[in-house]
């Protein structure tokens, strides 16, 4: 990762929640854009990668509450750009491609971006993976309106918009429950495609039946949740947004 040192508040914080991802994390930190900071959250990782994200010049940030959620809320609490980000910390998604959706949030086009993963290999995504996710954009076009492919991990928004929506999820249900709230709240959403690799390491969530089923549950009770208010959100490409 490229020194951020005479930038006190870099516009941008990329939040990667991190259980044990020692064998991913140089080549993640080497990919954050330059002048952005790397907010690892470190989720009781024993194989050295707290430690290895300081050495590296990240920002480490210990959460012992396991989960995703707890993770991801946990970087975005210790965030302080006008922008966050948020990016899996496992190299299956570079995080060098992050400005082409931090971007349209600097302009103020929109308000949540999210990427569209686009596996490179057949290896890179399970096939109950793929089906399950291909399930949830479903009911999440059902719910919202909305009109993603992918509830995919690596997204931008505004870091104050963020804390408003006052997520609840600390756990797999965390990603989707960002997505309905920000429905319900009138955002302007877009996805653009990224390139979807292979993992380094062994997964956690959706590479285990154990993930999937958590994932499942926790997905299902944000889904139950009541709407908070009637939705009026369009997402579509990049560029072609509407309200
Ligand atoms: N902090 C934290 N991070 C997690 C947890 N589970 C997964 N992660 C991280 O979240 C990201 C996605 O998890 P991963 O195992 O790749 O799930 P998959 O992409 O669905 O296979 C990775 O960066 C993991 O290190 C957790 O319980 N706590
Ligand atoms: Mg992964």
């Amino acid at each position: 990762m490229r020194s951020v040192t005479n930038s006190p508040t870099p516009p941008v914080d990329v939040v990667l929640p991190c259980l044990d991802e020692a064998g991913a994390l140089p080549w993640v930190l080497e990919r954050i854009p330059s002048g952005w900071r790397a907010i690892v959250v470190d989720n009781g990782s024993s194989d050295g990668s707290a430690d290895l994200a300081a050495s590296l010049g990240a920002t480490v940030v210990s959460e012992p509450v396991r989960g995703f959620g707890a993770a991801c809320h946990a970087g975005l609490l210790a965030a302080t750009a006008d922008i966050v980000c948020f990016c899996d910390c496992d190299a299956s998604l570079d995080p060098a491609l992050l400005p082409s959706l931090a971007d349209p949030v600097l302009r103020g086009e929109l308000d949540l971006v999210l990427g569209r993963r686009r596996p490179t290999t057949r290896g890179a995504w399970p096939p109950h993976a793929r089906l399950a996710n291909l399930e949830l954009a479903r009911l999440v076009r059902r719910r919202t309106g909305l009109r993603l492919h992918d509830l995919g991990p690596m997204r931008a928004a505004r870091r104050a918009a963020l804390l408003g929506l006052e997520l609840a999820d600390r756990r797999s249900g965390y990603p989707l429950e960002m997505l309905v709230r920000a429905a319900d709240a009138g955002w302007r959403v877009a996805e653009t495609d990224v390139p979807y690799a292979p993992r380094t390491g062994r997964s956690k969530v959706t590479g285990t039946w154990r993930g999937t089923w958590h994932a499942v549950r926790d997905m299902s009770a944000v889904l139950r949740q009541p709407a908070a208010a009637p939705t009026a959100t369009q997402a579509s490409p990049l560029g072609q947004v509407a309200r």
